[in-house]
């Protein structure tokens, strides 16, 4: 993920905290005017990234959030903390952890008993850690955003916003500066604001600045002006043209909110990355899944560069505030380390006892992602074929239960594939008694409205012809875990040897070493002629390729994931097909806005 900074060229002022009366008294209100005129930035806390499974806390390596704020602190940097629970922010599931699922009815940003007994306990565990980083208690976090455009949710329920006020309040203290974040419309303010918490408005270039700022006078009618997320760039989903946003309209708008004394939370001003699985989705008329790269345009790239974008926003606040002077610090150097082969290690299939080491649960029908207790990845489906299929049969998913992609072999043979939303029919032809696999693949979780409650898996039944498919062997599949141990470079865990076949379709790991060259600098990961699939280097998930559906071409690897002295490990699961000559391409520059063969 990247983050968002804030400029806050006029002095503002928020409400420390309600007076008993319900208004807010602004006689304390003036909110640390030391902090005017320093770099803020925002940055939004995963609730499932730090509790990937129930009560299993993770903050440490790139989860470590207060080594996190303490170099922001280094820095200079204040800070503006989005602790959710619900984040948006195109991450899985808004960042509520799936396994909230488990209770299938569950109904989420609510006061739902088990979905606030679930939030409260995380809540106890992350704010307690925020308090010593509080401005007032000498550390950097000067505002704390409860929820995140929780107007925008169907459910609008004041006990939830209470419970999560409470909370805050509770666990940060009373005279923490507490704010909420809407979208430009009466239902979203209404919805999502609540007294005692500031409300400010979110709209990006295509919005009149005056009528929403208007819009947050009347929920705020003394305070500062606050666009807490004007979307200087955009995100792309996978199929989508690359989505890009005019400098010089940021820039203008920029200025003309900074002339109103406006303050301003740029979304995004870095670029980011949703490594490994943690992409989110969207679902309005269809399922549409966010690529890795959250480079979102922004003015500091995905590898923290300067762009055009950034010249223009600070030429733009060059008029309202000095800036330091001389240049811009360069770019960081990036590598084009070229083409490494690649070599098969065998299709996923054969390789269950390395990847799925306890064995399959066996069930009558399919069970979901939730109900195996794995949230995130690959799961395999096998079963029998209930007869001879001498000609095409379809395979039908009439539900629509595949969430969200299924690869389909027959004795190891790649079939083909089934998709949500798109491809709900495929043909399948064999044996009766024949194995029949069906890798099915998480996508991310939808992050935005009402259908946020994502289920994974096969979700439904599938039906062969006139056929259901009924008796599943399933596999969770822990491929992170196998590569993280060093599968398959290391030899270890290696299943007895199965028939690693010539470039064969389908679920197939392929693994080879970009050599050390004393350097370790950024780079970025081409494999335009492959098809889709996953790729780890040094056992860190970089994420999803997919290159015939674009826009993103190439994954941002950054440098200090390279050794520069020891071969680097290079695994890539391809999931369809795989060009004949197996190499990958290390370049020096990304490529986010083309599809193969189409730029
Ligand atoms: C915000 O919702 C969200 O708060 N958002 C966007 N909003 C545009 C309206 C969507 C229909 S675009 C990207 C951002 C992030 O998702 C942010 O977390």
């Amino acid at each position: 993920m990247g983050s968002h900074s804030s400029i806050s060229p006029a002095v503002s002022t928020i409400p420390a905290s309600p007076s008993t009366t319900g208004e807010t008294d602004c006689s304390r209100c003036t909110w640390l005017d030391s902090t005017l005129y320093r770099c803020k930035f925002n940055s939004y806390v995963p609730w499932n990234f730090h509790e990937e499974k129930q009560g299993v806390y993770n903050f440490s390596g790139d989860r470590d959030l207060e080594n996190f704020l303490d170099l922001a602190n280094q820095t200079g940097l204040l800070v503006i903390l989005r602790p959710g629970p619900y984040i948006c922010a195109e991450w899985e599931m808004g960042g509520l952890p799936a396994w909230l699922l488990q209770k299938p009815n569950i109904v989420l940003r609510s006061a739902d008993t088990d979905y606030l007994e679930a939030v409260t306990t995380w809540m106890a565990v992350l704010l307690p850690k925020m308090r010593r980083w509080l401005y007032t208690n000498g550390g950097n976090i000067i505002t704390v955003q409860v929820e995140n455009e929780y107007g925008s949710y169907y459910v609008c329920d004041y006990n939830y916003m209470r419970h999560l006020r409470t909370l805050f309040q509770f666990f940060l203290g009373e005279n923490t500066v507490l704010f909420t974040t809407d979208g430009n419309t009466d239902r979203e303010m209404t919805c999502g604001t609540l007294e005692g918490m500031y409300a400010t408005i979110d709209f990006g270039t295509d919005v009149n600045i005056s009528q929403a700022f208007r819009r947050q006078r009347r929920f705020e009618p003394r305070g500062p002006l606050v666009n807490s997320e004007f979307y200087t760039g955009w995100l792309d989903h996978w199929g989508d043209k690359h989505a890009q946003v005019d400098t010089q309209k940021v820039s203008r708008m920029l200025g003309e909110m900074l002339s109103m004394g406006a303050n301003v939370n740029m979304y995004m001003f870095e670029g980011g990355t949703n490594f490994g699985y943690w992409n989110g989705a969207d679902h309005d008329n269809r399922f549409r899944s966010v690529v890795t790269s959250y480079d979102y345009n922004a003015p500091l790239s995905e590898a923290g560069d300067s762009t055009e974008k950034l010249l223009g926003i600070r030429d733009t606040i060059s008029k309202f505030r000095d800036i330091p002077v001389g240049p811009m610090p360069p770019a960081s150097p990036k590598m084009a380390y070229g083409f490494v082969t690649l070599t098969m290690v065998g299709n996923l299939s054969s390789l269950l006892d390395t990847l799925s080491p306890q064995g399959p649960v066996r069930s009558r029908y399919p069970l979901s992602f939730e109900e195996m207790k794995q949230y995130y990845g690959f799961m395999l489906y096998r079963t029998k074929l209930p007869r001879d299929l001498p000609e095409d049969t379809p395979l039908i998913s009439p539900l629509n239960g595949v969430h969200d992609r299924a690869y389909v072999s027959v004795c190891g043979v790649f079939q083909g594939l089934l998709e949500r939303d798109t491809t709900l029919v495929m043909n399948v032809t064999g044996k009766e008694g024949d194995q029949i696999d069906v890798l099915v693949e998480n996508m991310g979780r939808v992050n935005f409205g009402s259908k946020i409650n994502d289920f994974k898996g096969l979700l439904s039944n599938l039906v062969l012809g006139e056929d259901v498919l009924t008796d599943w062997q399933i596999y969770p599949l822990d491929i992170d875990g196998a590569i993280a141990s060093g599968w398959p470079q290391s030899g270890q865990r290696r299943s007895p040897p199965g028939p690693v076949r010539g470039p064969s379709d389908g679920p197939v790991f392929y693994q080879g070493t970009l050599p050390p060259n004393g350097l370790a600098w950024d780079t970025f990961l081409r494999l335009n002629e492959w098809t889709k699939g996953q790729v780890w280097i040094n056992g860190m998930n970089l994420g999803r390729y997919w290159p015939k559906r674009g826009p993103q071409q190439t994954l941002y690897v950054p440098g200090p994931l390279l050794s520069p002295t020891q071969p680097n490990n290079i695994t890539v699961l391809e999931l369809e097909r795989a060009p004949p000559h197996t190499r990958v391409l290390f370049m020096d520059r990304p490529q986010l806005g083309s599809t193969a063969g189409k730029t």
